[in-house]
């Protein structure tokens, strides 16, 4: 499906045809909406008492913001992009986050707000296998789990804003990347995860 709009709470974005080759001149474009957050109560109910011992609840409405996790990315390096940006004013250059090709992704993309845009564009020539991401709501201020690198280990459970992870990679692997990463107020990641390569 070449582009359109999608809803949370989870879902999928595929290339055309995926998995088979994507056709040329392609442009599509996909924003993603969290769930209506006005109607929807997070897990958190607190309840107090106030001064005259009147038991107050209060409900806390859940800030969802989405993250994107690369499945599978193949495109013509170069010519074939897939722009991720914040909110949902396609195309605009300020909320940019990546412009994907080739094959390198991040792990994972997490916006600032509570919609997500990709724009998928290709050239005349020469297409490739395309992608597939999936996306799933979050709480606002994580940056979402980056997950376990093959043959490492993990320090630090934390996600939000401000939390480090420090990664470490088995014997006889070396590890190629960050030792430590950092969870930014942008939703992002300083680093992507690290990965443990085996040593020569
Ligand atoms: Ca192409």
């Amino acid at each position: 499906m070449c582009g359109g709009q999608l809803r949370g709470p989870n879902g999928i974005v595929a290339s055309p045809n995926y998995p088979v080759q994507y056709d040329n001149n392609a442009n599509c474009t996909w924003v993603i909406t969290a769930t209506d957050t006005t109607k929807v109560p997070s897990h958190q109910l607190m309840l107090y008492a106030n001064t005259e011992n009147v038991v107050l609840m209060l409900l806390c409405y859940a800030n969802p913001v989405i993250k994107l996790t690369f499945e599978d990315f193949d495109l013509e390096r170069g010519y074939d992009t897939l722009t991720v940006g914040d909110g949902a004013v396609v195309g605009d250059q300020k909320t940019v986050f990546h412009v994907l090709s080739g094959t390198t992704t991040p792990d994972l993309v997490v916006s600032t707000s509570h919609q997500m845009w990709l724009n998928f564009k290709t050239d005349d020539t020469s297409g490739s296998l395309g992608f597939k991401v999936s996306y799933e709501e979050i709480d606002q201020g994580s940056c979402g789990d980056p997950g376990i690198p093959a043959y490492g280990k993990r320090e630090g459970t934390g996600f939000r804003h401000g939390d480090r992870l420090h990664f470490e990679c088995l014997p006889a692997f070396e590890l190629v990347g960050k030792k430590n990463i950092t969870c930014q107020k942008n939703n992002q990641w300083s680093a992507k995860k690290p990965s443990c390569v085996c040593k020569q």
